[in-house]
């Protein structure tokens, strides 16, 4: 038996699209709420490996979703690198900033974050073997530029107006800076593959924010080395790419990076896709998360056009960025019977 999601990055059309659903494991679940509290907090979640391991599980319980994402985050590369971290609660993470060339010197090599690391690759060899047989098991991290957003701001920022400052200020800080989050990543995924994972996703959340020139070396280039890089390595394990926001640079930009599918976010069509990048293979996302808050048939009407915009081709059914604590429980089984009893 394949597994639904591999069939569909192999580039196989199904008749019901398998489904999963970024940030599955999370504040809006109940049973996340109490682990979380007996971790303690969110980064002692990460590293507790049989907690870490029985949130990503409560999603695939409660609705039988076709794969799982190892629960953890983007930004313990980072701190593996030898970054500070820490998260404030109601406002998000915190980072020790990198601003000049002594912070860059004072990271670590990428071949030593595997120690720190370790817990996250413990997670990934007990879901491999919890989980149900049909179940694929998703590892992940962030792309380069994201990341480094995070590390150069030592926060979110709305615009990423710090990252784009030093890039433009001091490029070569900056470039080593990406260099080094290129290797650090492929060493991260590749550890996850070993241990387990089954499929790989890159998050480029800030994509989006990256034009003309900047796009192709920061989000393409980074993004192309990875995937090589890791196809040498683990050649049949297929790889997700989410440049969120990339508006029309979504175009081509799986083939430009080697990537089996591209995620997409809300902010096109899945009629739009279906001409423009379905065609050049898997495709998965578009689900705007806010029908999770809101439901009603505006969820049920926008479930099955995408379903059917996207029925021509290879297609996983996602959201198009991760839920939020505010959705409703229900209104993702209302998705799932949506598109699992679709005509
Ligand atoms: O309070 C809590 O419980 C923490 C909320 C939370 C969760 C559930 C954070 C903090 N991270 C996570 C888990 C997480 N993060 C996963 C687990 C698997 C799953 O999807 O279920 C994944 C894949 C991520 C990836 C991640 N973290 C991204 C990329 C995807 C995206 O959402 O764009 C980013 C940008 C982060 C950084 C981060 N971590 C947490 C928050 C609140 C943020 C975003 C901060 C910001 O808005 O800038």
């Amino acid at each position: 038996m394949t597994k639904k999601i591999l069939k569909a990055l192999a580039g196989e059309k199904q008749e019901v699209p398998p489904i999963w659903m970024m940030r599955q494991a999370g504040r809006y679940l109940p049973e996340y709420r109490e682990t979380r509290a007996q971790a303690g907090d969110f980064l002692s979640l990460c590293y507790n490996s049989d907690l870490a391991a029985e949130v990503t599980l409560q999603p695939i319980r409660r609705y039988g979703f076709d794969a799982a994402i190892l629960f953890a985050d983007i930004l313990l590369l980072p701190q593996a690198l030898g970054a500070d971290l820490w998260f404030v609660t109601g406002e998000g993470p915190r980072l020790s900033t990198l601003q000049t060339k002594l912070d860059f010197e004072n990271l670590r090599k990428p071949e030593e974050i595997n120690e720190t690391l370790a817990p996250i690759y413990e997670t990934v060899k007990i879901l491999s073997k919890e989980l149900p047989r049909e179940t694929t098991l998703i590892g992940f991290a962030g792309a380069p530029w994201t990341v480094a957003t995070y590390m150069v701001a030592g926060r979110g920022t709305p615009d990423q107006a710090p990252a784009h400052l030093l890039k433009n200020k001091n490029p070569e800080l900056f470039d080593d800076l990406i260099n080094l989050l290129i290797e650090g990543t492929i060493e991260y995924l590749s550890h996850q593959i070993i241990a387990g994972a089954e499929v790989v996703k890159i998050f480029d959340s800030w994509a989006g924010s990256l034009k003309g020139n900047d796009f192709d070396k920061y989000a393409v280039e980074p993004c192309k080395k990875i995937i090589s890089a890791l196809k040498v390595k683990h050649p049949h394990i297929p790889i997700i790419a989410f440049p969120r926001q990339a508006s029309n640079r979504y175009i081509g930009f799986s083939k430009q990076v080697g990537s089996d599918c591209i995620a997409l976010d809300e902010s096109v069509s899945a009629e739009w896709i279906s001409q423009n990048i379905q065609v050049d293979g898997c495709v998965q996302g578009n689900l705007a998360s806010s029908h999770m808050v809101s439901g009603g048939n505006a969820l049920v009407d926008e479930t099955k056009r995408i379903v059917k915009a996207l029925s021509n081709g290879p297609h996983i059914f996602n959201l198009g960025h991760g839920i939020t604590p505010e959705a409703d429980p229900q209104n993702v089984q209302i998705m799932i019977d949506t598109i699992r009893t679709a005509e």
